[in-house]
């Protein structure tokens, strides 16, 4: 490299700092995280958001937009060129479009920016003038949150514990395989890379299976989430039981890559992305879980658990070092609530309550505001009630995801007092005692928007309210 580059690379980081400090200045920025496991409706969320704020005739409960004082809504070019852009149009026309359909999945970070011109509330309406207000929406896998527990944990140690928790009742099935496996490694024996990469691939299998059938914690999260990591050595690594790892051995190969993964991987995640975050928005399939199982209620805690620990401060030494500023708001929303009918949208919000509670009482979020509610970012379906058997039921409505044909459904009735749910979950009983509850996917509806309205959602207005609506004025 030449005199010139190297200079040419001074300047521009010079540029890009004033640039930067003059946007803080003059134009605040928030940094809003969304974050879920994979399926809980990131992608969905964001799209509906942004399209609700560009065109917010049903936002009601946003009050900047039902005041009228959000002159104009825009999207503009993100400021951090290293992180992909959320693809906004192409999620949007795909849900929206003729023969709406479900966004495809996304398997990594991507980061979006939106403009709002605000004008002043009240009485200062009449001395300032309308401003810029930037939402950087970053949208990340929550199975990468799980990855923290690691940054304090040796191999051995983390070792020990992803070994006993696969011999878990519930997990051992899917487990059974990587574990037989292992049965057979020594890991004192020089490394054989065939042999390595067949023990990731396999503790992989368990990883993908126990998530398929609706289990939750599952680390490392790139295991589950590569982003563009797949099959990279980082990667190519597994538990292994405690030894001597000799030079050279499969064990000491295995634990170098463990930390490579930490300080390759994780910390750059925690330190980029994860540490800038002002507001927090943590999506849950609740109803997901529920309807695959109690375990996977039990599961879905735990993972909450360890998602919102990430969101403490002074526990965590690695974070606390690293974290500039504190999350000042985190929002835990159940999605998909079109799956029933608003009479049971209480019970579920409850429900989303409890299972972050136990996590939430003990932790100390340095004046972090949280709340739980129940939403649907893309309402799919229509209420319908009907008599049957002398008794009143209450439905959705709408076209199924396998045959395309209009069919109601009875998602089961979900009980008031989460305990119900909860109390099984924890004693790991394998199916609930006394209700089934059924969920069946519903493709997105056609509609045809008014002039002004976004896509129909439920209380994403009031999430928006939650999240960013202090900060609009
Ligand atoms: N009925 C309904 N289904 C939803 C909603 N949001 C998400 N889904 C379903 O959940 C799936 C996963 O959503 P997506 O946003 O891709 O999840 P991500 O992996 O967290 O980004 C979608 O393909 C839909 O089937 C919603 O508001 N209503
Ligand atoms: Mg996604």
């Amino acid at each position: 490299m030449g005199i010139g580059t190297l200079i040419d690379g001074v300047t521009r980081q010079v540029e890009l700092i004033s640039d930067g400090v003059s946007e803080t200045l003059f134009e605040p920025v928030i940094r809003l995280g969304v974050t879920g496991l994979s399926r809980a409706g990131k992608t969905v969320f964001i799209t509906s958001l942004v399209a609700n704020l560009l065109d917010r005739g049903r936002m009601p409960a946003l009050q900047a937009a039902s005041q009228g004082r959000i002159e104009s809504a825009f999207l503009q070019p993100q400021p951090d060129d290293l992180v992909p852009r959320f693809e906004y149009e192409k999620h949007l026309s795909a849900m929206t479009g003729p023969n709406p359909h479900w966004p495809e999945s996304t398997r990594a970070i991507s980061q979006l920016r939106l403009s709002l011109r605000v004008a002043p509330a009240g009485v200062l309406s009449a001395i300032k003038s309308a401003r810029t207000v930037h939402i950087d929406i970053v949208d990340y896998p929550g199975e990468w949150l799980l990855d923290l527990p690691l940054m304090e944990q040796s191999f051995e140690q983390w070792s020990q514990g992803a070994i006993a928790l696969a011999q878990k009742p519930s997990r051992a099935p899917f487990a059974a395989e990587w574990l037989a496996l292992l049965e057979l490694v020594d890991p004192e024996v020089e490394l054989d890379e065939p042999q390595a990469q067949k023990l990731a691939a396999a503790f992989t299998a368990y990883l993908q299976a126990a998530r398929e059938s609706g289990l939750s914690a599952c680390a490392p999260g790139r295991f589950l989430m590569p982003g563009d990591l797949a099959g990279s050595p980082a990667l190519t690594f597994a538990p292994l039981p405690a030894g001597k790892y000799p030079r050279n051995s499969l064990g000491r190969a295995f634990a170098r890559r463990y930390e490579t993964y930490k300080s390759g991987v994780v910390r750059p995640f925690f330190r980029d992305h994860f540490s800038r975050i002002d507001r927090q928005v943590v999506l849950v399939d609740a109803l997901g879980a529920i309807h695959a199982g109690p375990q996977a209620v039990g599961d879905l805690r735990d993972a909450l658990a360890d998602i919102l620990s990430c969101f403490k401060t002074g526990r965590n030494g690695f974070l606390s070092a690293l974290r500039g500023k504190s999350v000042e708001r985190i929002l835990f929303a159940a999605t998909k609530a079109d799956h029933l009918h608003h009479h049971q949208h209480p019970a579920l919000t409850a429900i989303m309550g409890a299972l972050v509670r136990s996590a939430r009482d003990k932790a100390t979020y340095q004046g972090a505001q949280t709340d739980a509610m129940a939403l649907a970012s893309l309402r799919a379906t229509v209420e319908e009630t009907r008599s049957h058997d002398g008794e009143t039921l209450d439905l959705v409505r709408g076209k199924l995801l396998s045959t395309g044909k209009q069919a109601a459904m009875y998602p089961g009735r979900l009980p008031e007092d989460p305990a119900v749910l909860l109390k099984p979950a924890e004693q790991g009983a394998e199916r609930w005692l006394d209700n089934d509850y059924a969920i069946m996917g519903f493709a997105p509806a056609e509609v045809s928007l008014k002039a002004g309205d976004g896509p129909p959602h439920i209380r994403l207005d009031r999430a928006a309210e939650f999240l960013i609506g202090d900060r609009l004025i």
